[in-house]
């Protein structure tokens, strides 16, 4: 028998405080748990939500405005246990994106102006944003602003009609600045390290090319802390669906996740927030410990298991966690590789945030699927595992596994996994990719120093350290001439 708790939904406002970039899975079933929990208990209403999509998904925008915004967020602690919960918080959304149905032709912004007059209300004090890492349009290694990508460049041509976050930002704070009004509190909420510093970066440099006095403006006046989310949300598929359905819920727009949640956020929000301490989101002076292990040892491990599993067939995270000589990878990355590497305050105990992070991973009622992981490795090695390879390497440290990780990743970005099943790569730097394998084909001493070559990705300095580029080569070569299970097997003998 299944134990189900369900919750209802609080009763819409319309009173509209935050405005959030990017309606995907983790928003639904992340900051708008909480911002329901904290409207539940403190019957405080000032705080609803305004969401928008700024590319996919036009569908997810226009299913919750049928809904009347009011949707489930299935949270399952074991295949036992469920939570299911309906969110009232979000009270509107928008897209701004591109109409895909009209081709490349489409038209841009059907909600555009309706969501610049949401930001530049006074009303609005919060804009939280989870755009993915690369909806920023950073450098990931650099963390400089991509001018030369089409979207910002449209958004310094044409700033008053923006097409990306950072253009959104900039002009909505240019509105308010004209109009007299304070900014908003800018609070990015993806897994980026410093995703506030980096949020702020996107943005001042943008301005800077728009108007000098603005970017000072900005820089002076607008706050951008930095965050350390955690819930493990998947995209959803049709058997989550008929999970759902199974408990009597068909609702198109219903999120599943796991019951751990976890919300760190650096306390600088001048224009005020929810007193949200109550619902569980923690309030520090200095986010930067939690992020980085976050970072290096929960997702350094997802990253592991996405690229290898991948090449080998495994499908999901539970599954490739049942693979004993898989979890020896992941404990020895994690205790060996990440843990040294991270500066925490002294009560923490990463042996327990290992096996804590073994168990979520084992947790088979989510089907989290190593394809959506592997997504954009681009844009997420560097903060995953190799900041944390310099660092090791400076102390003259192991990083077999993540060597391992950056051969298994290499390879994966060919399109096709170890026995020649092809699958789609889904990153920005995907052609440049494919690429460097057309160029170079097996050939590992020309291939491996070609990808690391790419300096949007690898840091040069990590990139000309001869103990880094060996390591990778040797367990390349190891990969795909043996296999998975020997590469790991040479790798625990080693
Ligand atoms: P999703 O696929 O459901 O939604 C992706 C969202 O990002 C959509 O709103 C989409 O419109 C937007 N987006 C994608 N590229 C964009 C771009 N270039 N410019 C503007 N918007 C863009 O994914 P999900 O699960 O909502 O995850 C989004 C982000 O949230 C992740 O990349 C990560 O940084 C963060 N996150 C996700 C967790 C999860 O378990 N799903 C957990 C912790 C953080
Ligand atoms: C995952 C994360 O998709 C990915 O790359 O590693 O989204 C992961 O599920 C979350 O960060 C968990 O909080």
């Amino acid at each position: 028998m299944q134990d189900v708790t369900r919750l209802p939904a609080s009763t819409g406002s319309g009173r509209i405080g935050i405005v959030h970039l990017g309606l995907g899975a983790f928003h639904r079933a992340h900051q708008a748990v909480y911002l329901e929990r904290y409207r539940q208990r403190s019957g405080d209403d000032a705080w609803g939500v305004s969401s928008a999509n700024l590319r996919a998904n036009v569908a997810l925008v226009d299913a919750l405005r049928e809904a009347g915004h009011r949707y489930h967020v299935a949270e399952y602690a074991d295949s036992e246990r469920v939570t299911v919960r309906e969110i009232g918080v979000i009270e509107e959304t928008h897209f701004t994106g591109q109409d895909k149905s009209a081709g490349r032709d489409g038209h841009w912004g059907r909600d555009l102006e309706a969501l610049l007059v949401r930001l530049a209300s006074p009303e609005t004090r919060l804009v939280t944003l989870t755009v993915t890492e690369k909806g920023y349009f950073l450098s990931p290694a650099s963390g400089e602003l991509l001018v030369d990508d089409p979207l910002i460049a449209a958004d310094i041509a044409t700033p008053e009609a923006p097409r990306t976050a950072p253009g959104l930002l900039v002009e909505a704070l240019y509105r308010r600045r004209h109009a007299g009004l304070p900014p908003f509190t800018v609070l990015s909420c993806d897994n980026m390290p410093d995703n506030g510093k980096r949020s702020r970066a996107a943005v001042i440099q943008l301005a800077a090319r728009r108007d000098a006095e603005l970017a000072a403006w900005i820089e002076r006046e607008v706050a951008f802390p930095c965050s350390m989310v955690d819930r493990i949300v998947p995209a959803m598929t049709g058997t989550d669906f008929a999970r759902l359905a199974e408990l009597g819920i068909e609702d198109p727009n219903a999120v599943v996740g796991e019951a751990f949640s976890q919300w760190v956020v650096e306390d600088d929000f001048p224009q005020g927030r929810p007193a949200w301490e109550a619902d569980g989101v923690e309030m520090v002076a200095d986010v930067a410990p939690f992020e980085t292990m976050k970072l290096r040892m929960l997702n350094g491990s997802h990253s592991l298991l996405a690229y290898l599993g991948a090449l080998d067939g495994i499908e999901t995270v539970a599954e490739a966690v049942s693979r004993d000589d898989l979890v020896v990878l992941l404990r020895r990355y994690m205790l060996d590789e990440a843990a040294p590497t991270l500066a925490m305050p002294e009560d923490a105990d990463l042996e327990a945030y290992a096996e804590q992070l073994l168990e979520r991973f084992a947790n088979d009622s989510l089907r989290h699927r190593l394809q959506q992981i592997a997504m954009d490795g681009s844009q997420k090695l560097p903060q995953r595992w190799l900041h944390g390879a310099q660092a090791r390497l400076a102390v003259g440290g192991d990083i077999s596994c993540t060597a391992l990780g950056v051969a298994a990743w290499i390879r994966y970005t060919a399109g096709a996994d170890l026995a020649g099943c092809s699958h789609a790569v889904d990153d920005p730097l995907a052609e440049r990719l494919a690429d460097l394998h057309a160029r170079h084909g097996d050939d590992v001493a020309a291939l491996v120093p070609a990808f690391l070559a790419v300096e949007d990705v690898f840091p040069p300095e990590l990139a000309a350290e001869p103990r880094f580029a060996e390591a990778v080569m040797a367990a390349y070569t190891t990969l795909t001439q043996q296999g998975l299970a020997r590469a790991l097997a040479a790798l625990a003998r080693a």
